[in-house]
């Protein structure tokens, strides 16, 4: 563990390898597929502005945590929310604050996909400060020189400015692995996928972590099935952001946190 909070801390990201079995994989891809045929979303039919949210190249099933219980054996695996939870916990109030999930997402690099623009999944650039997004990067196929790779900017999580469009820096890196490793990186490390250059498809999984008062990308507790919440662990309710969902107003409650589950689901 230690060789990966070094290698983030000044690098800005690690490869855990062989965290997940080929049939795992392969069973996620697969699985994935069919939810995106069903669910028969146009993505680019959405009144979003940044260019990130071109999906022309690709296929992508989000909030895969109120799909199929399947999935929280990547949103919960024990090495990635050790080596996250390290990161997002440390410089909180006696270095114990929940950190919670802000974002899932299946992706899958078409055929010749174009490369992804450099961004910082935090929000905020880092400038060597207390980390405030974490990402995981499941990798369900081989990534390598050709099929788009994830690149980072060394040490770009110690800047306090956004990469340009289109440009490539100097300093960019590709991170090669196989199915089954994991990229953990700081949310504001720069990154982005490279141009697929093949005609395979290049499937991952994005999991995003941040501290506890960061706003998710998705309501993730009220779209959450009851039937997944009643299989879930405490740590992956408590990870979820059940106990920290604001309350209506003053008299509902004081505080951010509550003792209970926000859903009232709990067996009784
Ligand atoms: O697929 C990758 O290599 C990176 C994806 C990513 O950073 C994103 O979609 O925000
Ligand atoms: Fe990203």
């Amino acid at each position: 563990m230690s060789i990966h909070i070094k290698n983030i801390q000044k690098k800005g990201f690690t490869l855990i390898p062989k965290v997940f079995k080929k049939t795992v994989c392969d069973y996620a891809k697969n699985l994935s597929n069919r939810l995106i045929r069903e669910s028969n979303i146009d993505f680019n039919n959405h009144d979003s502005q940044s260019c990130l949210a071109d999906k022309t190249g690709e296929k992508v099933l989000n909030n895969i945590q109120n799909k199929d219980y399947f999935f929280f054996q990547f949103i919960s695996n024990k090495k990635i929310c050790g080596l996250v939870s390290h990161f997002l916990q440390k410089g909180s109030y006696k270095n114990k604050e929940p950190f919670h999930l802000i974002n899932t997402q299946v992706r899958c690099l078409n055929p010749y996909a174009k490369k992804q623009q450099l961004h910082l999944d935090s929000n905020l650039p880092g400038k060597g400060g207390f980390p405030l997004v974490m990402l995981a990067i499941v990798m369900l196929d081989d990534f390598n020189q050709n099929n788009g790779a994830t690149r980072v900017v060394l040490d770009s999580h110690f800047r306090d400015d956004y990469a340009l469009p289109n440009k490539t820096y100097d300093n960019e890196f590709k991170i090669y692995g196989k199915a089954g490793d994991v990229i953990v990186l700081n949310g504001a490390l720069w990154h982005g996928s490279e141009k697929n250059k093949t005609d395979n498809e290049r499937w991952s999984i994005n999991i995003g972590y941040a501290r506890w008062f960061i706003k998710p990308s998705f309501d993730i507790p009220r779209s959450l099935k009851k039937e997944t919440y009643l299989r879930m662990s405490l740590f992956e309710r408590e990870l979820l952001g059940l106990k920290t969902v604001p309350p209506i107003n003053e008299f509902q409650r004081l505080t951010r946190k509550s003792k209970n589950d926000f859903l009232n689901w709990e067996e009784v």
